[in-house]
């Protein structure tokens, strides 16, 4: 495989992948890890979570950086992915004391009932270009914590960043004596992918990408009866209301939509404005835009990196076309960079568009395209606002934008937004890592990260126990020859 620089279009270095035999091999190796780790106690496994914790903040700045070369995101955000990983080992050193299980009242004299997890076994953690290490980070610190073996198979197109992880990480397990299969990485494509996908190995799969091939990925493991943790495709909207602070919901639309160059699960797609606020809105949104310049994303300053492949820009340009085709407003962007600063880098101007029609029934609504397009549409009453969040496939992330508590309230109630993060006067993106993250719907219901997320990573067992002279049978049944 290749690793391309999208800032350049330069090739950055060639990565073999692996072979089926290789590939074998490494769940072989992930299980025998899996058999000898699952012993080692899990506060002791927290300790070295806490040393790889440790040894990622000491490269923070380097590994942000090399995703910053490799995936085109900007460095602050490069940086801030290393840090969502040093964050989600913190979080994961604590579990390692708190992954407890219950004690159940039984209704028989002398029984109680435990509810016992024990390590799971293998996990694959298949993660997207858009975020080379984090994604990585949340599934591993969980499995690691878990006392699994995890198995990492990372995008095809920045395979630099899952090396250099993967070294870190297998540092730290060599210096305490832990087979590195504990976390294993192989490279390769959609065939590799998919071998690791159908192995009956593989007892958790972990899969970030497009709901296409989430499908597949849904089914194959359902077909085996694995397990399996989906986080697909976003469509996410923000909703302005006319009593919102409109100094803080700009800056914030702004970055939900250009952030990441559009390029987050959970970047802002959809922009439902209240009519009497709609034309401040989008003045003031639009002179933002018109201030953000394409750069190199290493360069201090730069707010636009380019996208991550020519195969993003395709998609762009054909989203671009169907707006057009369609009697979309395109009230500004709508091109690639003629002047890129770097002719062959893949940097397309970020888009605000408003499409013929509001109705959330037709493609351009319903469709994640992963590109830094922005469709608005103006509402009346907060109801149908609401309405159209939901109307979609897709349930990632929402965000309202209100100082009304009635608002808030319908919001985040029975009849409000559908998705699995539903925010408050904070934009659609850059959620931390301490609650569980992950959408509803389309989007695949899976959650990662914090909340009770590390309750997939573990096999639950309920064992009932009896310590009396009798042996008595649940709800009374008499069975006494
Ligand atoms: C993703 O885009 O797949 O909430 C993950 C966010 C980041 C993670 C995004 N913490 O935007």
């Amino acid at each position: 495989m290749t690793s391309i620089c999208p800032t350049t279009g330069e090739e950055l270095a060639r990565v073999l992948s692996a072979s089926p035999a290789e590939l074998h091999e490494a769940v072989e190796r992930s299980r025998e890890a899996y058999t000898h780790f699952r012993n080692v106690p899990a506060p002791r496994r927290g300790e070295i979570l806490r040393q790889i914790r440790e040894a990622l903040a000491a490269k923070r700045e380097d590994l942000g950086a090399l995703v910053s070369l490799e995936m085109g995101k900007i460095r602050t955000e490069g940086v801030g992915e290393v840090q969502e990983f040093v964050d989600i080992c913190d979080y994961a050193v604590g579990l390692s004391r708190m992954m407890n299980g219950r004690v159940v009242a039984s209704e028989r004299p002398g029984h109680s009932i435990l509810e016992v997890p024990n390590p799971l076994g293998v996990v694959a953690v298949l993660s997207a270009f858009n975020f080379p290490v984090a994604v990585y980070g949340w599934n591993l610190a969980l499995s690691l914590a878990a006392g699994n073996a995890t198995i990492w198979k990372p995008s095809p197109t920045t395979p630099l960043c899952s090396i250099a992880v993967t070294k870190i990480v297998s540092g730290v397990l060599e210096n305490n004596g832990i087979p590195g299969a504990v976390a294993s990485l192989v490279t390769g494509g959609k065939e590799t992918g998919k071998a690791l996908v159908e192995s009956r190995d593989v007892e958790l799969v972990s899969f970030t990408g497009s709901e296409h091939v989430g499908r597949s990925v849904g089914k194959a493991v359902a077909e085996r009866f694995g397990k399996v943790i989906l986080e697909l495709g976003g469509n996410n909207a923000s909703i302005v209301m006319p009593d919102a602070d409109l100094s803080l919901a700009i800056p914030a639309v702004f970055f939900g939509a250009v952030g990441t160059a559009g390029q987050r699960c959970t970047s802002t797609r959809r922009l439902y404005l209240h009519r009497s606020i709609s034309s401040e809105f989008l003045e003031r949104l639009q002179k933002l835009y018109q201030s953000v310049n394409p750069g190199d994303p290493l360069v201090d300053g730069t707010l636009l990196g380019p996208l991550h492949s020519s195969a993003a820009c395709g998609i762009y340009s054909n989203a671009i076309e169907h707006l057009r085709s369609t009697g979309a407003n395109i009230l500004t962007g709508g091109n690639k960079y003629g002047q890129a600063p770097f002719s062959r880098g893949y940097f397309v101007e970020p888009t605000i568009a408003i499409p013929s029609s509001p109705k959330p029934d037709s493609y351009i609504w319903q469709t994640e395209t992963f590109a830094p397009i922005l469709n608005v549409a103006v509402f009346d009453e907060l109801e149908q606002a609401i309405e159209w969040n939901n109307n979609v496939p897709q349930g990632l992330s929402s965000s309202l934008w209100t100082r009304d508590l009635r608002n808030l309230g319908k919001w985040i109630g029975p009849a409000g937004s559908d998705t699995g993060i539903v925010n408050v006067n904070v934009g659609t993106s850059g959620a931390e890592i301490g609650a569980a993250f992950g959408g509803n719907k389309s989007t695949g219901w899976g959650r990662e990260s914090g909340g009770d997320s590390w309750k997939q990573y573990v096999r639950w067992s309920a064992c009932t126990i009896n310590f009396s002279d009798e042996a008595p049978l649940a709800q009374g049944v008499n069975f006494k020859a």
